[in-house]
């Protein structure tokens, strides 16, 4: 039977991953950990433990006790707060995935390694960006995400490590507020367009970003992770899109409901620096190619969602 960690399981990943995995394994066999206090949604669902994932001691002491074998590795820093703190981001980053790496190896455990769009930079092409290309990022995260890449990689040829992971675009979701990133502007503006029908973007209109609704997101971790080993020849930082969008695109969709919305833009310059070296649209072939890939939600039917979810959220 599955044992499954999830650490940063209150974050907006998290969340609803342990949801979903809650659901398939019983709650029993998941085990949550974050070093903020969960809300009391999450708290009724699974178990609890605050956990530091930079405390080497903490992290192999609870794998060993709770008799782990499946680790999900959500806890970070995200671009925006990474770049305000770069330490910060660094210590829980790579640190924090240095413990998990070797818990992993320690005890034989399958680990999932998020990286994102952020892992590429202003060098790479930013249309149908390929899965192997130039990754030169200029954001301490960005720099984070490609020696998080390397190192799930490593980890797998040097001790086998059944180490896996995909490159997420930005994630749009109404479950758990996203936890300062760079794409936060692609949530805000579904809670601003509820509550006081106009949204002031940080990005500017035209600027394209990779994103993806969280469904889609929770199938390709969880699809990724059961896949069969044999199929995958690349393993970790996976491309995977679903919709290349801009804060003019996603306004657009959001008036076909409520007419009424309007957007504006106060630019921060240091986000809208961030956005112009990612990606707009990865190719994800390969992902489709090695492990079945494919997302459910474009644009429109994300937008209705995500209205109609929100709506009775806020109400
Ligand atoms: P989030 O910021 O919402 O959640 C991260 C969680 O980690 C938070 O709950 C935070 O309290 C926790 N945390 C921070 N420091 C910690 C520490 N030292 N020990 C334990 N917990 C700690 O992030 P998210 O959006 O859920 O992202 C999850 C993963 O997916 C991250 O690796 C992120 O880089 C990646 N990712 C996210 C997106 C996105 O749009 N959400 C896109 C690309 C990649
Ligand atoms: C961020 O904006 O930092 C994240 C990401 C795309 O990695 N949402």
């Amino acid at each position: 039977m599955k044992k499954i960690l999830i650490t940063g399981y209150a974050g907006q990943i998290g969340t609803e991953l342990t949801m979903f995995l809650v659901n398939k394994y019983g709650s029993e066999n998941i085990f949550g950990t974050d070093l903020k206090e969960p809300d009391e949604k999450l708290l009724k669902i699974c178990s609890f433990k605050k956990l530091d994932v930079t405390n080497k001691d903490e992290v192999f002491a609870f794998v060993d006790t709770n008799k782990i074998n499946t680790i999900y590795h959500m806890a970070a820093i995200l671009s925006a707060t990474g770049e305000n703190n770069p330490a910060l981001a660094w210590d829980v980053n790579m640190n924090g995935l240095y413990n998990i790496l070797e818990v992993s190896r320690e005890y034989k455990c399958s680990v999932f390694i998020p990286s994102s769009i952020a892992a590429f930079g202003p060098e790479t092409p930013r249309n149908d960006t390929p899965q192997d290309t130039i990754q030169r990022p200029t954001s301490m995260y960005g720099v984070t995400k490609v020696a998080g890449e390397l190192l799930a990689d490593y980890y797998f040829k040097r001790y086998g490590v059944d180490a896996r992971g995909v490159r997420y675009p930005g994630i749009i979701s109404h479950e758990t507020l996203p936890g300062g990133g760079t794409t936060d502007y692609a949530v805000e503006i579904f809670y601003e367009a509820i509550k006081k029908k106009k949204y002031t973007c940080f990005l500017e209109e035209n600027t394209v970003l990779d994103m993806m609704y969280m469904p889609d997101a929770i199938k390709a971790t969880v699809d990724l992770m059961e896949a069969d080993p044999k199929t995958l020849e690349h393993r970790n930082a996976f491309n995977i899109t679903a919709i290349p969008v801009s804060p003019k695109g996603l306004a657009d969709a959001i008036k076909k409901i409520i007419p009424e919305f309007t957007i504006n833009y106060d630019i921060d310059p240091v986000k809208q620096a961030i956005a112009n070296s990612w990606p707009s649209h990865m190719d994800d072939t390969i992902a489709r190619k090695e492990w079945g890939w494919s997302p459910s939600f474009d644009l429109d039917t994300m937008v209705k969602e995500m209205l109609e979810k929100l709506e009775i959220k806020l109400s």
